[in-house]
């Protein structure tokens, strides 16, 4: 059987994340989880220490300041690594990623998938409780990458992912380049190329009920510098 672990990257969080450690754990009893969290002044991570004392399956992993999601999952990994874990899944800490799905993934990496994305964009996925704007946008951007990068996954900027070790093994054996969201798009492209096998499995994405998001004009910015800087180290057409 399989040890994996389900890495958390919170900031500000407070109003999620022990409901969410609670779910995650029901989902998957034989996982680990994981909470990268980066100094969040709401006292996130003093709610985590709590019941990480409480429960040995609960790990805490304090960073000084806001550091950034991509570097988040990196740390995340190289814990999975150290601590002997096998599977490492990176998992909004909103609520938007259902917890009911974490066994879906991890069937289809026990099954053999190098990586497996809890999709939007699949038959059957689907986005609940944003608004038509953001929808479209998100879509829009998601399309953009996917295209210009000639990504196969049809959800290319989506947080909910199970990697498989050989994939975590193989993402840490070289820096990610974009500290933020755009990681995302990095990471996938960097398993695609090297020719992993990434299969998506249907998710409902729902809004965040509790807390702010921290997604800024910034790291749409930031995406497309990713995107651009990718697509310029792209092989010639296949
Ligand atoms: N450790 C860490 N976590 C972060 C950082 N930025 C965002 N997060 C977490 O990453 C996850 C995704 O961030 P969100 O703000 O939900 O981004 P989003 O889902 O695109 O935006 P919303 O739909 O508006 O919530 C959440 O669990 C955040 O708390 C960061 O710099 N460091
Ligand atoms: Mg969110």
């Amino acid at each position: 059987m399989s040890t994996p672990l389900v890495c958390l990257p919170t900031y500000n969080e407070a109003e999620n994340v022990v409901r969410l450690i609670a779910a995650v754990r029901r989902a998957l009893p034989q996982a680990g989880v994981l909470v990268i969290d980066d100094g969040s002044p709401d006292g996130t991570g003093d709610l985590v220490r709590q019941v990480a004392a409480t429960d040995s399956r609960v790990f805490l992993l304090s960073r000084p300041g806001k550091l950034g999601l991509g570097t988040a999952y990196m740390a995340g990994f190289a814990y999975a690594v150290e601590h002997e874990f096998d599977r490492a899944f990176t998992m909004d800490a909103d609520f938007s990623h259902p917890p009911d799905r974490l066994p879906a993934l991890l069937a289809a990496v026990d099954g053999g998938a190098d990586l497996a994305i809890g999709s939007r964009y699949v038959p059957q996925g689907k986005i609940e409780g944003w608004p038509l704007r953001r929808v479209f946008l998100s879509s829009a951007a998601n399309t953009f990458a996917r295209t210009v990068l000639r990504l196969h996954a049809h959800d290319c900027t989506g947080g909910f992912r199970c990697y498989a070790e050989g994939t975590i093994k193989f993402l840490l054996s070289e820096p990610l380049r974009s500290s933020g969201y755009s990681a995302l798009i990095e990471l996938l492209t960097r398993c695609e190329r090297a020719g992993l096998r990434v299969v998506e499995v249907p998710i409902t994405f729902t809004d965040r009920v509790a807390g702010a998001s921290k997604v800024s004009r910034d790291e749409i910015w930031r995406a497309l510098v990713t995107v651009s800087r990718l697509a310029s180290q792209r092989a010639p057409f296949r």
